[in-house]
């Protein structure tokens, strides 16, 4: 076991500067392994190249799930739920000694505030491990007493056992935390993985690995793949006949391409997908709240999140004072560098996606929408202006079939349109391709019961958003997810379960 392996981040990273040559490496058999062809990870806030990436060619797949399926056949294939409990909290321990790495490794990738990094992405890493190993050793099988036909009795009882190879393939936006999302109930449940990070985010998920080695995860147990999707890493292993199980974060076209890999080898998935989030601001609202709140869940991490509120609906007479409000707050965000403790936003992951989001803004203004706040981008004049940054932008003015109402955009920006009364309001709501989060700003209550009953989505906030509670239920209906994870339905997706029925005579 490779056990000693610690990049250092240069502080320099964070701020969208390059120091010094970095090589990530793949993680493969516990052992740290480069070769091949690599590829350029560029700073989001610089459009500088950071560093490279070994990118994982077919061979070194192939080693990976060989490896992992090795080590089901070792010393983890024979641990308890307990002693697996124990590996999780020895990772959980090693992430939080890990954790200004971490961050580095985080903000260099994503441009994102060491605020918000420090805050949300590196602690969910921690919390997800220790959340999973107090699930793992509490939850229970079922156990059945049947009564035979000769009038005696049956023990029925249900054994849990790993799936086997899980392939997990992740998107750049929270990267840590949707990885270890994943990581941890897998591991609980006693698999082995591979995992492959987006391309744009390949840091936090090395350093993870260096966390494995440290904490004494069994070698071949985790094993990291770095590359693309089609063509490269990402397609290789969901075509790969040694993966018994996908899960996948990402868009809803992706999961359809990852669908049909998966068809061949019948192949379980559970898929977190896209979404065109509705926000409901009720008259009776806390103005003041929804207003704050439509900021978060329509801003946080550049808009950068799949529970992101595209589209806001709020009741006529305060719509005016809304708009006016939100549209006021959106300017006023900071821009800073993300070593700033000021910074409140941050760039989009890419080139490639600002021009896709800027895309979407000409479109907003070609379908005939009012722009009240934003709408380009800001001009620093320093490194910058390299980077990909957009103004977080508030629309206005568009009907239901524009394009621009029904395509996810994943930037920061949001439409704000009016409605008349409860009916209406969850009809616009339900009005998409995507059920993915609906937020709703009530203070009737019997309004916000009847919200959670009639929403078409996997998740529905009351008066505040993206609070999470690890052990419930997460994912989308409609185009927005196939399955769901959290407490115990993670361990329904990353566990079989064989019934054992015993005559008693
Ligand atoms: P993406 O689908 O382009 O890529 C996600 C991952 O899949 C990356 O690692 C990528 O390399 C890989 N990939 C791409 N094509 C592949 C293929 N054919 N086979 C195998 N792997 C492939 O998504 P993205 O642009 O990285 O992330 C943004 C999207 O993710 C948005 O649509 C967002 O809504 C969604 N998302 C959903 C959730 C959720 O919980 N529902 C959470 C976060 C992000
Ligand atoms: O909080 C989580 O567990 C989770 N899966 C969040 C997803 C965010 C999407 O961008």
């Amino acid at each position: 076991m490779t056990s000693g392996r610690t990049t250092r981040w240069p502080s320099g990273l964070i701020d969208g500067r390059r120091s010094g040559d970095l090589l990530l490496p793949n993680y493969v058999g516990g052992e740290f392994v480069t070769g091949g062809t690599s590829f350029a990870k560029v700073s989001p806030v610089t459009g500088e190249t950071l560093l490279h990436v070994a990118e994982a060619d077919q061979a070194t797949v192939d080693a990976a799930v060989t490896a992992a399926r090795a080590a089901l056949r070792g010393p983890w294939g024979a641990m308890g739920e307990g002693e697996r409990a124990a590996v999780l909290r020895r990772v959980a321990d090693e992430l939080e000694r890990r954790f200004d790495d971490l961050v580095a490794a985080e903000v260099a990738d994503t441009g994102k505030s060491v605020a918000q990094a420090r805050t949300l992405d590196i602690p969910r890493g921690a919390a997800n491990f220790r959340t999973f190993a107090d699930i793992i050793t509490a939850t229970p099988t079922e156990s059945f007493t049947t009564v035979t036909a000769s009038g005696g009795r049956a023990l029925n009882y249900a054994v849990r056992k790993p799936v086997g190879v899980v392939a997990i393939i992740v998107p750049w936006n929270l990267p840590l935390l949707l990885l270890t999302w994943k990581v941890a109930p897998a591991l609980a449940c006693g698999n082995a993985v591979v995992v492959k990070p987006s391309e744009e985010t390949p840091s936090s998920a090395t350093v993870l690995a260096e966390v494995m080695a440290a904490a004494g995860v069994p070698d071949g147990v985790f094993n990291l793949v770095h590359g693309f999707g089609p063509g490269s890493a990402g397609e290789a292993l969901t075509r790969h006949p040694g993966v018994d199980a996908i899960t996948f974060t990402g868009e809803s076209a992706t999961g359809s391409a990852i669908m049909r890999a998966a068809a061949d080898g019948v192949k379980a998935v559970s898929f977190e997908l896209g979404g065109k989030n509705a926000g409901l601001v009720f008259a009776d609202a806390d103005l003041d709240a929804a207003v704050e709140g439509s900021v978060r869940s329509s801003f946080t991490n550049g808009g950068q999140v799949c529970l992101c509120t595209e589209r806001i609906y709020v009741q006529r007479p305060v719509f005016e004072e809304f708009a006016a409000r939100l549209a006021k707050r959106a300017e006023e965000l900071a821009f800073g560098w993300p070593s700033e403790p000021a910074t409140m936003t941050m760039p989009l992951i890419s080139a490639k996606h600002r021009e896709k989001v800027l895309g979407h803004y000409e479109l907003a203004r070609a379908e005939g929408a009012t722009v009240l706040a934003g709408g380009g981008v800001p001009v620093f004049g320093d490194d910058r202006d390299g980077g990909s940054y957009v103004q977080p932008t508030v629309l206005t003015g568009l009907g239901r079939h524009a394009r621009t109402m029904r395509e996810e955009i994943f930037g920061p920006v949001c439409h704000i349109a009016p409605f008349d009364d409860e009916d209406e309001a969850f009809a616009l709501a339900n009005d998409s391709e995507y059920g993915l989060a609906a937020t709703v700003w009530t203070r009737d209550v019997g309004r916000a019961h009847r919200a959670g009953a009639r929403l078409e989505a996997g998740l529905v906030w009351v008066n505040t958003w993206f609070l999470r509670d690890l052990r419930t239920p997460f994912g989308g209906v409609k185009a927005s997810g196939v399955g769901r994870e959290g407490g115990t339905h993670s361990l329904h997706f990353y566990s079989e379960l064989t019934n054992v029925c015993v005559d008693l005579g």
